[in-house]
């Protein structure tokens, strides 16, 4: 048998490629992989040519792993797309996000894209100081502007050799990130000038190549996710990157009430900032009594 990728994923349509020929077929799975499984973006699957352009799937691989929104399988980096402005950045989203990632195995990157549209001291500023916290965090940032071009290159090398997907917000940027790496024009729209946001216009998921074994995919944007759908209260602080530099009296130590907590010792030196504490204590829903006196 041979192995694709699907590449192509909406409704009723599987694409897959075949890499030593470099081309996708009509993908029709059989009736025994049905039973056993969906099928999405992302997985690998094992069967044979059978015409032209039909590929018939006669089984799936194990996958690395399957994200949710958006859904594809096997994924290696996500991109995740947010601006300062138009629409206003939204830190408690993205730090949601990167939990998520962090926890389904996915190495984020995060880009914030606009950068054009921002004029006023102020915007910049705010720009900095997000650029910052997330560096200090221990995430690649990227500034880019999708419209001009500047900084595109630079997303190139998070691409290569892996799945990558475009995640974020509505009206961010994605399809217009991934039109300007790909050179060709994609579907976008025009944020609503009420809301900031608008509607989806990605449906579906498509996989396109972008080097030999790199694979980049666009997804519709959204605008809540809550990490605690996909896993249990505790286990969130594992995923805040910064926090795993610090050790506590307790090994189980949540970071919120404990005496002697190297974490909240590290959000008083403001080494870890405030922003990404109070995301972390919003996301467990928990209170800190000395919360003001840390963060002051
Ligand atoms: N000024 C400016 N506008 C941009 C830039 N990138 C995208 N836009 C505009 O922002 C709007 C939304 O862009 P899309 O690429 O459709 O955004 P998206 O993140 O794919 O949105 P969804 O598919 O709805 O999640 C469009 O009007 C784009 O032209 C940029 O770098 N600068
Ligand atoms: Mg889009
Ligand atoms: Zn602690």
């Amino acid at each position: 048998m041979r192995k694709g990728l699907v590449v192509d994923r909406e409704a009723q349509m599987i694409g897959v490629y075949l890499f030593d020929e470099d081309k996708t077929y009509r993908g029709i799975p059989r009736k025994k992989v049905l039973k056993k499984t969906k099928i999405y973006a992302g997985d690998y699957v094992l069967g044979n040519v059978v015409d032209p352009q039909t590929f018939a799937i006669e089984d799936v691989e194990e996958r690395k792993n399957l994200l949710v929104r958006p859904p594809v399988a096997n994924v290696d980096r996500a991109i995740i797309v947010v601006s300062i402005k138009n629409p206003d950045f939204d830190n408690f989203l993205l730090d949601n996000l990167l939990v998520v990632y962090e926890h389904e195995g996915v190495d984020p990157v995060i880009v914030f894209n606009k950068i054009d549209i921002l004029q006023t001291e102020e915007e910049i500023k705010e720009l900095e100081k997000w650029f910052s916290i997330y560096t200090d965090a221990g995430y690649d940032v990227a500034k880019v502007s999708a419209r001009t071009g500047e900084g595109v290159d630079k997303i190139k090398d998070y691409v290569k050799g892996s799945i990558c997907i475009l995640a974020g917000p509505s009206g961010v940027g994605k399809s217009s990130i991934l039109s300007a790496l790909l050179g060709i024009e994609l579907e976008t729209r025009e944020v609503s000038e009420k809301t900031g946001r608008g509607r989806h216009t990605t449906t579906g998921v498509r996989l396109f190549k972008f080097w030999e074994n790199s694979f980049i995919g666009d997804a519709p944007g959204f605008s809540k996710v809550d990490a605690l759908l996909f896993m249990d209260k505790k286990e969130v602080k594992n995923y805040f990157r910064e926090f795993l530099r610090y050790t506590c009296k307790y090994p189980n130590c949540t970071h919120t009430n404990e005496p002697e907590c190297g974490v909240k010792e590290a959000v008083k030196k403001g080494e870890i900032s405030c922003e990404r504490y109070k995301s972390y204590l919003k996301i467990i829903k928990a209170f800190v009594e000395d919360l003001e006196e840390l963060c002051s």
